[in-house]
């Protein structure tokens, strides 16, 4: 069975039988959209670029490609999910439907909705510490910037500053705690610009979406390869250090609404650090290792920043499932905020 959005010529461009070719629906990310194709050769994932956030779609193929060839060329061993080539050897293949590609899908892998343990934490933060440094001889200048200022926390304060005077009347009325919590905490937006010009925190090869679902592992749950190589851009570790502790800390979601739940597990904040750390240890700067507990502040901050500056503006980026979604979500991450800044003391001690 083959779902009516995916079209017939793609299936027959990268050598599927239409008729024996079942594509489903996979994963939960919120831009992109994901199905697992399952053919007479084997499995793979079709992907079609949200072209409304990655403007260019070439400029992510092209990533990839150099990439690959740098990997192929000086870290051979290295688990590198490309995409394959179609029959007229594109990576990236287009229509008025959009922009697609194909990942093979890796053999016995799966992935993790939820951070349960904190050996996959660990595992997890390791994958995505190699993962930068492989790259460490790759210029990250070369790199297409796929997603401009998509990290950068000045940006998306002033954008969360325009929200509240130019958004929603309503809407902004209602979020005044919010709001306020958010211009309080603006000591986290004035580290950030002071790192940027301290030559002691590096810009790397980063991955800018370290969320769990986006690691693989094999049959006997080891953390094996990282994939979701959209948003791969020239970054600061904070990223990625941030983007897991973000996700992996509490055992509940950005989506729960009785914010009782939200919670952070000393454990895999732990095990996130030395996981990365057992990477890229001799990578970092001294100024860098003292900054894994600001990594955090600095990313569940710019996520609280987004989902509110998202809801002010109603909805326009994230989309909302109900009235209120993007809201839940920063008020979510606020909270998280909150947890992690009362355990600091215990966190770094
Ligand atoms: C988006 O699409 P997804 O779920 O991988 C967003 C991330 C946010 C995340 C919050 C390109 O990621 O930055 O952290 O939602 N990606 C983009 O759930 O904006
Ligand atoms: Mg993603």
């Amino acid at each position: 069975m083959i779902t009516d959005m995916i079209p017939d010529q793609l299936l027959r461009d990268y050598g599927f039988e239409t008729d024996q070719t079942v594509v489903s629906p996979f994963g939960t990310g919120l831009i992109n959209h994901t199905w697992r194709v399952t053919a007479g050769n084997g499995m793979f994932i079709l992907q079609r670029i949200n072209t409304d956030v990655f403007k260019d779609p070439d400029g992510i193929a092209q990533n990839l490609r150099s990439l690959d060839q740098y990997l192929k060329q000086h870290a051979p061993g290295y688990l590198f999910v490309a995409p394959v080539a179609d029959s007229n050897g594109q990576t990236l293949w287009k229509d008025h439907t959009g922009c697609y590609r194909i990942f093979p899908f890796v053999k016995g892998s799966h992935a993790v909705t939820v951070v349960q343990t904190a050996d996959q934490a660990f595992g997890a933060a390791k994958q995505f510490g190699r993962f930068t440094k492989v790259l460490s001889g790759f210029d990250a200048r070369q790199l297409s910037i796929t997603l401009p200022w998509f990290h950068d926390l000045g940006y998306r304060f002033a954008q969360f500053q325009e929200a509240i005077t130019r958004g929603d009347a309503g809407r902004i009325d209602a979020s005044g705690e919010a709001i306020r919590f958010l211009q309080d905490q603006d000591r986290i937006v004035h580290r950030y610009q002071a790192m940027q010009n301290d030559p002691a925190f590096r810009i790397r090869v980063t991955h800018h979406d370290t969320k769990i679902s986006n690691v693989l592992f094999n049959e006997k749950n080891q953390a094996v390869c990282v994939v979701d190589l959209d948003t791969v851009m020239p970054g600061y570790f904070i990223s990625d250090i941030g983007d897991m502790m973000r996700t992996y800390l509490p055992a509940v979601s950005e989506e729960e609404k009785d914010l009782s739940k939200v919670d952070i597990r000393e454990d895999i904040y732990h095990a996130i650090v030395d996981g990365y750390l057992s990477e890229m240890k001799d990578e970092l700067s001294e100024a860098e290792q003292s900054s894994f507990f600001y990594a955090a502040e600095f990313l569940i901050y710019m996520q609280a920043l987004r989902f509110l500056t998202d809801h002010l503006l109603n909805d326009r980026y994230y989309g909302a499932s109900y009235e209120g979604h993007n809201l839940v979500r920063a008020m979510n991450q606020i909270t998280l905020l909150q947890r992690l800044q009362e355990k600091k003391h215990i966190l770094t001690h």
